[in-house]
């Protein structure tokens, strides 16, 4: 199982010596992104406005649960990135706060949708496809076709060779799960998920676990967002990827600022500035590859681009529901990840 260290950092910059920092106060950033983009968002935001900020790496699933345990005494002052359907819990669900950036106006509709859905207590800030990850030698050793299709996955000769994630903890593998009932209807969905399992060799805890196996040569094939098989890519690793022929469902990775901030002048402040072609730039110079929601930001080059690909019209409204969540992870739990494989 591959597991994802804890960071936290006390993201140290040259402010912070000359005391600009401490007359600007301090932001707690919760970030659900690859910890590289995170590191580059706190990094540049202390630098920029002296305000000095902790950052916390967890996946989408981790933080809404450390933002409700935390509801009576929020530690956290703003969410960066993850999957837009925990967002949307955390807003149904009063955890986060509404705030209506004057930059909003620059967004894609689909990140304004984010946030109108939500009645602004969240926003997108990228937006990426849900595919495959594989090891291309892994693949070429063992005669395997790569998998174009999601009927592919349940080929015998995928017996044990395909990891996701687990939708407990991991955005990724809900966005998977809901992506399938709306593709095939909930029974026929179940249906699937329970022969998937017989070839999964794991369920990891985060989203990006899969891919990152799948670098290693630890497994052959992974359920990813095709962004992130493209940074292992260029990372060196023989990884490639595809999106499933029947269509597939997509993701709007979010912001949101958590209510009862104690710093909340400055998650504002974070919150417009991370709306900025600038600050989005920093996805593509860390090597991540989603499609940025401002509409003045540079596409990542390598990026998937969503033209080449085809997208179901997922139901974020339906399925950010905290009910809908709970109760198709909690299905899962009982009808598939109990069976033995
Ligand atoms: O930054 C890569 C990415 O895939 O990670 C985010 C998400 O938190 C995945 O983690 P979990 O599945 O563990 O929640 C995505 O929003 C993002 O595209």
């Amino acid at each position: 199982m591959t597991t994802r260290p804890l960071l936290a950092a006390l993201v140290a910059a040259g402010v912070a010596a000359s005391g600009g920092a401490s007359a600007q106060g301090s932001l707690n950033v919760y970030c659900s992104a690859q910890v590289e983009w995170c590191q580059a968002v706190a990094n540049a935001f202390q630098r920029e406005t002296g305000v000095r900020v902790a950052m916390t790496q967890k996946g989408s699933g981790e933080v809404l649960a450390q933002i409700r345990a935390e509801a009576q005494n929020p530690r956290g002052d703003i969410w960066f990135g993850g999957t837009g359907d925990p967002h949307l819990q955390a807003a149904e669900d009063n955890l986060s706060a509404e705030y209506r950036s004057p930059n909003m106006e620059q967004l894609h509709p689909w990140a304004q949708k984010q946030a109108a859905d939500s009645r602004y207590r969240t926003v997108g800030i990228y937006a990426g496809a849900l595919g495959f990850g594989f090891n291309t030698e892994l693949l070429a050793r063992r005669n395997i076709t790569a998998p174009a299709c999601w009927a592919d996955l349940l080929k015998p000769e995928f017996r044990n060779e395909i990891q996701m994630a687990n939708p407990n903890s991991s955005g990724t593998a809900y966005v998977m799960i809901a992506t399938m009932v709306q593709l095939m209807g909930e029974e026929e969905a179940f249906t699937y998920l329970k022969a998937l399992h017989r070839n999964i060799n794991a369920y990891p805890r985060s989203g990006t676990g899969p891919i990152k196996a799948v670098a290693r040569g630890e497994t052959a094939v992974s359920i990813s967002f095709v962004h992130d098989a493209v940074t292992e890519r260029v990372a060196g690793f023989p990884v490639g990827n595809a999106t499933p022929c029947e269509g597939t469902g997509y993701e709007i990775g979010s912001m949101s600022i958590i209510r009862g901030s104690r710093n909340e002048r400055n998650a504002r402040r974070f919150y417009d500035w991370a709306l900025t072609p600038d600050a989005q730039k920093l996805g593509a110079d860390t090597k991540q590859f989603q499609i940025p929601s401002n509409r003045n930001a540079p596409i990542p080059e390598g990026a998937p681009r969503f033209e080449n690909i085809k997208l179901i019209e997922y139901d974020f409204a339906r399925y950010g529901q905290s009910a809908e969540r709970r109760r198709l992870i909690e299905r899962w739990d009982r009808e598939v990840n109990s069976l033995p494989r």
